[in-house]
């Protein structure tokens, strides 16, 4: 069966534009991406000493189940240079699944909705981009609202709109 997935995309290191292009063209051929938001430069949130991130959304079909879904991304993170750092620390390459179809799933490391994308602009602006109408499967809130209440200021388009 065909599941509908969102994933967000960041990377602070090196070449950022080269590796999340990179990162989504590795997603196939176990995921068909449909839709890719435009590409924002973001202020680090959470350690704040580092580099700004480039973040974007994609919205992609897929017949994974979840967890491997969260290993074909993991590999494919390793694959693409990724190495080991902090919580919230530098990274070449982030995949994080925001959404899996509506499924609530709370078994770490797998957590569906991803628990922070409410509060994160550098996910809601390129999400609400793709899908503005989508509603938070937990929440029940559609993407546009979320976005209302976070500040946005410093998430700066960089290309593709
Ligand atoms: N990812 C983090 C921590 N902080 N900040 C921005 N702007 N963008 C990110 O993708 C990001 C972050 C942990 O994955
Ligand atoms: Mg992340
Ligand atoms: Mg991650």
């Amino acid at each position: 069966m065909e599941h509908i997935v969102y994933l967000a995309l960041g990377s602070n290191i090196g070449n950022r534009l080269a590796n999340l292009k990179n990162a989504i063209s590795n997603l196939t051929p176990q995921l068909n991406v449909k839709k890719k938001s435009p590409v924002y430069e973001t202020p680090p949130w959470g350690f704040k000493e580092q580099a700004a991130f480039l973040n974007q959304v994609v919205m992609a079909e897929t017949y994974l189940e979840p967890e491997a879904l969260l290993g074909h991304l993991k590999r494919l993170e390793t694959a693409l240079g990724r190495e080991p750092s902090f919580q919230n620390g530098p990274r070449l390459i982030d995949m994080d699944i925001l959404f899996f179809d509506d499924l609530i799933i709370d078994s770490p490391p797998l957590v569906i909705p991803h628990p922070r994308l409410h509060q994160r602009a550098f996910v809601l602006v390129p999400l609400n981009d793709i899908a503005p109408d989508l509603i938070h499967s937990l929440l029940n809130i559609p993407i546009s609202e979320l976005l209302l209440d976070v500040d946005r200021t410093n998430v700066n388009l960089y290309e593709g709109k």
